[in-house]
């Protein structure tokens, strides 16, 4: 092991000073009639008055329903946290019928209008209350669907870690999704003990996430938890994402002091993980905070994101906006505020060349979901056409 225990007090150092986050959040105004705005159930899971508002204004067609909160997903089954415990759920009949797309169903994370069934562990879902931020990225799978990771996470902390797994690259599209997502994203680059040079570490990926905070932690060596404290606010929900045996969910048991997730090693040959946590799952944490662990992702598929495109590349967007011609693709063009910075030596060849990759993909992404939605509306306007057909001719034969 390198520099580990002496690594201390450099972990503790960070690319920026972490401020507001949610500061604004608990001036929470408990009204006094509200049983579920101060049930220490539902506050565990982060309920607030502002879910309350949401709640009350939510469609109800029955009597009996109740805030819960999606604490995890397996398939078609939910499991949800209530005020009177935990259920497994599912979706009503209507719910299913006039969902439009599968990002509509439930996601973990989210907060819903369930109904308890009478002396069962069972409810249904009737509705999902409004989403104040969803990470999104692209299913598996020919046909462009979206699909929901989590959602209402107020800080998702993008997890590389500091051997075979570190990829600048990799964390880059992280944070295009992130800042799409409405969550606020973070770099943690985990392993500290395994990197001989946790310091140019930390400023390379630095440059590569304008405006993000970057620490180094070391779980097994207990090291960097103080730069993670001002994050882990009592009823905040904070997900960690990144590849398979990045060390997401030793994170986890680290921050909760106790062992709430199975971790195992990775494979020696290529530090690649071995897919050991296999479902999204909400854990209220002793410190009041929600934390969200994810499977790891062997690839994340971006889903159109023209602003989280932007965000992630925030200091090129500012050079392009220098550019002579407005429509400046930055490759040949006269006048060209990023290629000069290249030139010159500001801008980071690397850092181009994903910020133009990225681009890419984006826009065949666009182009792919838009031919879907054509097709998808030219055989509706098809079966439409025959249903019309069949009601002409039944009509001529009466
Ligand atoms: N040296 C070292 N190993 C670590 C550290 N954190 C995690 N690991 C190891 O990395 C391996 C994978 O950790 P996990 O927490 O299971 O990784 P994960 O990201 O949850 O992986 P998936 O559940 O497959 O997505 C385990 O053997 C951990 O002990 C660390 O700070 N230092
Ligand atoms: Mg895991
Ligand atoms: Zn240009």
């Amino acid at each position: 092991m390198p520099n580990g225990h002496s690594a201390s007090p450099d972990l503790e150092q960070q690319s920026e000073q972490p401020t507001n986050f949610g500061e604004c959040r608990d001036a929470d105004n408990i009204n006094a009639g509200n049983a579920a705005a101060s049930d220490p159930t539902l506050r565990a899971l982060g309920w607030s008055s502002q879910w309350q508002h949401l709640f009350d204004a939510a469609p109800k067609p029955i009597g009996g329903l109740v805030p819960a909160r999606v604490t995890a997903q397996f398939t078609n089954q939910y499991r949800i946290g209530a005020g009177e415990g935990e259920f497994s759920a599912e979706v009503s009949g209507k719910f299913q019928f006039q969902a439009a797309s599968r990002s509509d169903f439930p996601a973990v994370g989210d907060w819903v209008v369930a109904q308890p069934l009478p002396g069962e562990r069972r409810a249904v879902i009737h509705g999902v209350l409004p989403r104040r931020t969803a990470m999104i990225r692209r299913a598996a799978g020919s046909v462009p669907e979206e699909q929901v990771i989590g959602t209402n996470i107020d800080i998702l902390f993008i997890v590389n870690a500091l051997n075979g797994d570190y990829n600048v690259r990799k964390i880059e599209r992280y944070l295009v999704a992130a800042w799409e997502s409405g969550s606020a994203p973070i770099v943690l680059l985990t392993k500290a003990d395994l990197c001989e040079d946790v310091q140019s570490r930390i400023a390379e990926v630095a440059s590569a996430a304008p405006g993000v905070p970057v620490h180094a932690v070391s779980a097994i060596e207990d090291q960097g938890r103080q730069a993670l404290l001002p994050y882990l606010q009592p009823g905040r929900t904070i997900a960690v994402t990144g590849s398979s045996g990045a060390g997401k969910s030793t994170l986890l048991n680290w921050l909760a002091g106790e062992e709430r997730q199975t971790v195992q090693g990775v494979r020696e040959d290529d530090a690649r993980g071995r897919h050991t946590t296999t479902h999204r799952e909400l854990f209220p944490l002793p410190g009041g905070f929600i934390m969200m662990d994810t499977p790891g992702m062997r690839e994340l598929q971006l889903w159109e994101s023209e602003s989280g495109w932007q965000e992630a590349f925030a200091e090129i967007e500012a050079l392009a906006a220098s550019c002579r011609f407005r429509d400046c693709r930055h490759e040949a063009e006269l006048g060209c505020a990023v290629k000069n910075a290249l030139r010159d030596g500001t801008l980071d060849e690397h850092r181009y060349a994903s910020y133009k990759k990225t681009g890419r993909e984006l826009a065949r992404q666009a182009r792919k979901e838009k031919s879907v939605t054509m097709r998808a509306k030219k055989s509706a306007d098809k079966r439409q056409g025959a249903r019309t057909n069949d009601v002409r001719r039944s009509m001529e034969q009466d």
